[in-house]
């Protein structure tokens, strides 16, 4: 995993120089969030089932889904899922907090698109409740911390695409 810090330094050591301006500006705007994204990532981390909840009920509940036949239905996958949204919004929020989305490759998309496809999980039906999740967070946390934590639940989303 890394993070917005050890990105910009990695990628100067490689090239045996100090931090040049537009690192030193990558890591002054990261600086100058971080209040913003411990914040947003106390508010999250306390309302987490709450904003799950409502996204599942914006965006799932009452369709073809959870209806007989659909792949939420029976308690067991309906579970599967409501936890499967909880890893995206938790490992969204350790990403936005790290300011960097390499934490989303190693432990969340490696794999899951493929495991998705096997177990005939709806892939546009999941991107539609992780977008959920994006604009009831940004509700809870404010435009700019939702706007922050968006990149990553976006991230996951275009890597389940
Ligand atoms: C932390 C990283 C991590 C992720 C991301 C993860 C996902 C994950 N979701 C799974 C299943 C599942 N995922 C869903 C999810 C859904 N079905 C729908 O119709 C909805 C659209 C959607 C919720 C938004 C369901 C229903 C299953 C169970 C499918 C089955 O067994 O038939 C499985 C198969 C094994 C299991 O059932 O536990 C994995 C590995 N596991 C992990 O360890």
């Amino acid at each position: 995993m890394q993070d917005a810090i050890t990105a910009v330094i990695n990628s100067s050591d490689v090239q045996g120089k100090y931090l040049d301006t537009s690192a030193l500006e990558r890591l002054k705007g990261y600086f100058n969030t971080g209040e913003l994204r411990v914040r947003a990532a106390t508010a999250i981390s306390s309302n987490s089932a709450a904003i799950v909840k409502e996204a599942v009920a914006k965006s799932l509940l009452y369709s073809d889904i959870t209806r007989p036949g659909g792949n939420m239905y029976t308690t067991r996958r309906y579970a599967a899922c409501i936890r499967d949204l909880d890893y995206y919004l938790r490992y969204s929020t350790y990403a936005m907090l790290a300011g960097d989305p390499s934490i989303l490759d190693e432990r969340v998309l490696n794999g899951l698109k493929e495991t998705y496809n096997s177990l005939g999980v709806p892939i546009s039906a999941t991107v539609q409740a992780i977008q959920a999740i994006k604009e009831v967070a940004a509700g809870l946390v404010g435009a700019d911390a939702g706007k922050e934590l968006g990149v990553y639940l976006d991230y996951i989303s275009s890597g389940l695409s």
